[in-house]
């Protein structure tokens, strides 16, 4: 008795854990052990890994080289103190040193570290500085970018993203003091933004207006305040943000990246001008860069762990890579898919499968079929209906008609492309394993679309009638489309070489000749009339 008080406790107590652990994060379990009438069974569920502050595992370069203050040692002053100039910035002293890892240091006992450039000496060519953060790993923005600039924050920026590793970059936002001023684009908000159209990037001057360099230190990259259109203010119904992800062509990607860049353009001015007798007040410090973020897993692994120096997913549902991006060896029966978040609140986990025979001999189809067959004397499991334009026992091959795209892997959907010969160029619809296709006589190129030299297209190729070189129309003649020569009136044959006026004929009395085949026509007739009879 006292025993099942007990269990019933300690069962109510796990439900209540796991109610509280669902209501903390959606989307944190990746399976878990559900008891059926047939024993204990798996159950398997979309997950994500939890947001993590990505600032301690990005890596920062900064450039130009030389931009970073203390080499050789200087002054400088604040916009507040401009003619107190006694701060020095020098980075062989480790107390006087602005390196850039201060940008990403988790500061104790209340003491800001910072980054710092040189000052703006150069005025009036402008004081530029770029700031790369790379993970090699490819992450989703769960909270706002947060950036902490010391001594004001600067006039002029632009945050880029990239997707591939820094290959390819776009601009996420612009940041002005005057938008129209240095980007031509028209000061917006965030809240100025709808759901149709919360993934456009703007220019805000939120944040790049003289407000003191102590009141307000941050500039953001508001995250919040666009998935709250989903949302709502206070983010309580993520459930129709995690819908929008999976119906929205683009959303989820706009949260995504894998690098991110500042491009600082211009510093805090203090006022409006430039003030060129002290130009030591103007420079760039950077205390801190928080970037909440998740590991993009696929919402197949709800673990996401440092491993030889990377990010690295810790994939369930029988995937693998970097992002949970393929099926496992092994398990390719369907193609990868990513998980979805839908139907709330568990989601579809969209696992890669491994498929058994009956025979029970593992059935490798590359993903191009799910079905196999076992061929008694043969002894062999063979896949059956193999799509994607494959054929073969483990749809290995490229049906006929089609050939291997060198740059897919076996299981991709798009590994056989179509030979695509044309019909009227060649043999037949065949290629060979790099797309060529075999050609008639005087076709040429990979596709039999061509002709070679010497030949015309017309419904195919044709050895040319007339050229400019060795087969030359005669006696005035022109040659249209090497096809046939145009010849002038009294001329005639294939190249115009025969004159019209052949030697004792009357070439001038136009009726003669229309005579003498009427003639000609009345005699065979009378003498067939005479066979007849
Ligand atoms: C910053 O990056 C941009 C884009 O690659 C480049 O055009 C620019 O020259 C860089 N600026 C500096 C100061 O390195
Ligand atoms: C990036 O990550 C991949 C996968 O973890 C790894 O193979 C590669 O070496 C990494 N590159 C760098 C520069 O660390
Ligand atoms: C977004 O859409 C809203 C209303 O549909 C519009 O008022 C706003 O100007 C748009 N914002 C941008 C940046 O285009
Ligand atoms: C992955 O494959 C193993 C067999 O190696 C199986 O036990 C497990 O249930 C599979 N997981 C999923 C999510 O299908
Ligand atoms: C070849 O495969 C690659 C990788 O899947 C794909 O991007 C490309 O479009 C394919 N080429 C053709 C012609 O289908
Ligand atoms: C296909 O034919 C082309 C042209 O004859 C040739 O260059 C190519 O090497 C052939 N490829 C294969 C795989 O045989
Ligand atoms: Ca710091």
């Amino acid at each position: 008795m006292l025993l099942r008080a007990a269990l019933l406790l300690l069962l109510l107590l796990l439900l209540l854990l796991h109610c509280w652990a669902s209501a903390l994060g959606q989307y944190n379990m990746c399976k878990s052990l559900v008891s059926t009438d047939e024993g204990s069974v798996w159950e398997h569920y979309a997950c994500q890994p939890s947001p993590a502050s990505m600032k301690d595992y990005m890596r920062i370069k900064v450039d130009p080289h030389g931009i970073t203050c203390g080499n050789p040692p200087e002054r400088f002053c604040t916009l507040e103190n401009p003619y107190l100039c006694s701060d020095e910035c020098d980075a062989s002293n480790p107390d006087l040193a602005h390196p850039p890892q201060l940008m990403q240091d988790r500061e104790r006992n209340g003491l800001i570290t910072y980054w710092q450039t040189v000052t703006w000496g150069r005025h009036p060519e402008p004081l530029l500085a770029n700031i790369t953060m790379s993970w090699n790993k490819s992450l989703e923005l769960t909270d706002d970018i947060q950036i902490t600039f010391e001594y004001g924050r600067p006039t002029i920026m632009v945050l880029d993203k990239s997707m591939d590793h820094g290959r390819s970059w776009q601009p996420y936002q612009f940041y002005a003091d005057d938008c129209q001023d240095a980007f031509n684009m028209q000061p917006k908000r965030v809240r100025d933004l709808s759901p149709t159209n919360l993934t456009r990037v703007i220019c805000t001057e939120q944040y790049s207006r003289w407000v003191g360099s102590k009141n307000d230190k941050n500039v953001k990259f508001e995250v919040r305040e666009r998935f709250a259109l989903f949302a709502g203010p206070r983010l309580q119904n993520m459930d129709n943000l995690y819908t929008r992800m999976e119906s929205m062509k683009g959303l989820r990607d706009f949260f995504t990246f894998t690098n991110l860049r500042m491009r600082l353009l211009r510093p805090a001015l203090g006022g409006t001008y430039v003030q060129r007798d002290n130009l030591l007040k103007y420079f760039y410090a950077i205390s801190n860069i928080e970037v909440p973020a998740r590991c993009k897993c696929n919402l197949h692994a709800s673990q996401c762990l440092l491993t030889e120096g990377n990010l690295q997913c810790q994939c369930e549902h029988n995937t693998t890579g970097q992002d949970c991006q393929r099926c496992k060896k092994g398990f390719k029966a369907k193609s990868w898919k990513a998980g979805s978040y839908l139907p709330a609140p568990t989601g579809t986990p969209n696992t890669c499968t491994y498929f058994v025979a009956h025979s029970n001999k593992n059935c490798e189809c590359y993903g191009h079929s799910n079905r196999c067959s076992y061929i008694d004397y043969l002894n062999i499991v063979t896949c059956v209906s193999c799509k994607h334009n494959t054929r073969g026992q483990n749809c290995q091959h490229c049906r006929l008609g089609y050939f291997r795209n060198a740059s897919a892997e076996l299981d991709d959907e798009n590994v056989c492309i179509e030979c695509n010969c044309n019909q009227l160029g060649s043999i037949h619809d065949r290629c060979n394993g790099t797309g060529f296709c075999q050609c008639k006589d005087g076709a040429a190129g990979a596709k039999c679309d061509d002709c070679l030299p010497g030949y015309y297209w017309k419904q195919g190729c044709y050895p040319n009638v007339c050229d400019e070189e060795m087969l030359l129309c005669q006696n005035g003649g022109t040659c249209y489309m090497n096809q046939k020569c145009v010849c002038s009136p009294e001329f005639k044959g294939v190249l115009c070489q025969q004159s019209r006026c052949e030697a004792g004929k009357d070439c001038n009395g136009a009726s003669s000749p229309r005579l003498s085949a009427a003639a000609l026509l009345l005699c065979t007739l009378s003498y067939l009339l005479a066979t007849l009879c």
